[in-house]
């Protein structure tokens, strides 16, 4: 599976499109992972719009639900995304089905050998560079602290970056080693989402290719 380009959905940060919007503009674009977050919506809002998400991604694009287990199995999302504070990777791992894919945010080396020991499928190092998307996602690991935890973790698991990854600076993280880059701001809040998500997609193939 490809996590070449991976958009993060945030209705706050968008100029008034809603998560379904984000995700069909993103998709056209050429996103290879969809990721649906809200932090603030209720459980029975976020099914419905992760029920729409999961049917424009059907066959395009991975579906991935952050925090919420039970939404990404309910909406029958491809997987989940945990954090540090969500629940373990091991207990999840326990709950869900074989092929489920379950992603971990790291911020070190020991972070993410015991998120990939404890069953999860790709890890996202978070945040590369300092962003305000995530008021509480602190300061930027930076290029080299990337490398070394991709060089840690087995080859087998997609390590992607996420925080402060743009046009400017997607190659850089590709550089570093990575597989991949998360964005939300860079594609979610430009004026045109599917162009701005081609436009990085570009950047990150051509970064891979030289
Ligand atoms: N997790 C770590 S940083 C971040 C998340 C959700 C925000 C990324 O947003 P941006 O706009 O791409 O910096
Ligand atoms: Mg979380």
């Amino acid at each position: 599976m490809k996590y070449d380009l991976y958009v993060v959905t945030d209705e706050h940060l968008s100029h008034g499109h809603s998560h379904a919007e984000i995700a069909k503009l993103a998709v056209s674009g050429g996103a290879d992972v969809i990721q649906l977050r809200d932090k603030e919506m209720c459980s029975a809002d976020l099914f419905s719009t992760a029920k729409q998400i999961r049917k424009i991604t059907k066959g395009k694009a991975l579906f991935i639900v952050n925090d919420r287990v039970d939404i990404a199995l309910a909406s029958e999302a491809d997987g989940v995304h945990l954090g540090q504070d969500d629940l373990p990777v091991d207990v999840v791992r326990h709950l869900v089905p074989d092929d489920f894919i379950i992603g971990i945010s790291v911020g070190s080396v020991s972070e993410a050998l015991k998120g990939v020991k404890d069953g999860a499928d790709y890890v996202a190092v978070s945040p590369v560079f300092s962003t305000d998307s995530k008021p509480d996602a602190g300061p930027g690991h930076g290029l080299e602290s990337i490398s070394a935890i991709r060089k840690a973790v087995k080859k087998e698991i997609p390590v992607i970056g996420i925080g402060g990854i743009d046009t400017g600076n997607a190659a850089e993280v590709i550089y570093a080693g990575l597989d991949g880059v998360a964005v939300i701001s860079a594609v979610v809040s430009a004026p045109d989402i599917e162009k701005a998500t081609r436009n990085l997609r570009e950047k990150i193939r051509n970064a891979k290719d030289e």
